[in-house]
């Protein structure tokens, strides 16, 4: 008899292969400068408020995920001091709508890592032991030794929460699939700059049997893993 997680639109895993040895949450990019005052995603003009929303259910979710033995794995999104692997469009764009990655802002320069702005916020700080992921990319296999540590630890089933949900978290769970991981996405421990963008990148992985893996909500995941 396997173990799922009631999920939208099947019960995930799949296959009801889910224990703590072969499954992680991924924490996406939830540093500063995406849900700090001065950071990237404020100096954009765009509503902190809905970036901040998955912190208090993850710091809930990761509490009974680390007590029961689950791999934890985080992501920062950022560049090198150089900026010599941020492509030139990139940062044509984010000229543009004026938070200049590399440029100087109230927390450093923009997703440079090393500043300020780069770092994980304290809330939802990596415990010394779990995996943080470097990426110059939206995608967190791009460039990165992510698959390498997944494969490595033996993770199969990944739970995916952080921000944006429509950019680095749906990026992710694509390639993720891709790959043959089972993914579940976490509606409320993820968020976007946009809410209706949040909603529609919910609703997509829901079409076509589950074209991306399942989606569901923190509340539902303790539901299941509290009995391991
Ligand atoms: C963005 C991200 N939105 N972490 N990055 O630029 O989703």
């Amino acid at each position: 008899m396997g173990q799922f997680i009631d999920a939208d639109p099947y019960p995930y895993p799949y296959n009801g292969d889910l224990r703590p040895d072969n499954t992680g949450l991924l924490v996406i990019d939830m540093q500063v400068d995406f849900c700090g005052k001065g950071g990237y995603v404020d100096k954009m003009g765009y509503d902190l408020l809905l970036t901040r929303a998955p912190i208090a259910p993850l710091q809930t979710l990761l509490a009974i995920m680390r007590e029961k033995g689950f791999h934890i794995l985080h992501t920062r999104e950022g560049h090198r001091p150089d900026l010599s692997d941020l492509p030139e469009n990139k940062q044509w764009r984010s000229r543009q709508i004026g938070a200049g990655i590399g440029d100087l802002g109230p927390c450093g320069r923009i997703l440079v890592r090393g500043e300020p702005g780069w770092e994980i916020i304290p809330e939802l700080a990596p415990l010394p032991g779990e995996a943080i992921i470097d990426k110059p990319g939206k995608g967190s296999f791009y460039a990165t030794d992510l698959d390498l540590i997944l494969k490595r630890k033996g993770i199969q089933n990944i739970l995916l929460a952080g921000v944006t949900t429509d950019v680095c978290v749906h990026t992710t769970m694509r390639d993720a699939n891709d790959r043959g991981y089972e993914c579940l996405l976490l509606s409320d421990c993820t968020g976007a700059s946009d809410y209706s963008n949040h909603l529609a990148a919910l609703k997509m992985v829901t079409m076509q049997g589950g074209v991306f893996g399942a989606i569901t909500d923190s509340p539902t995941v303790i539901e299941t893993i509290k009995e391991f």
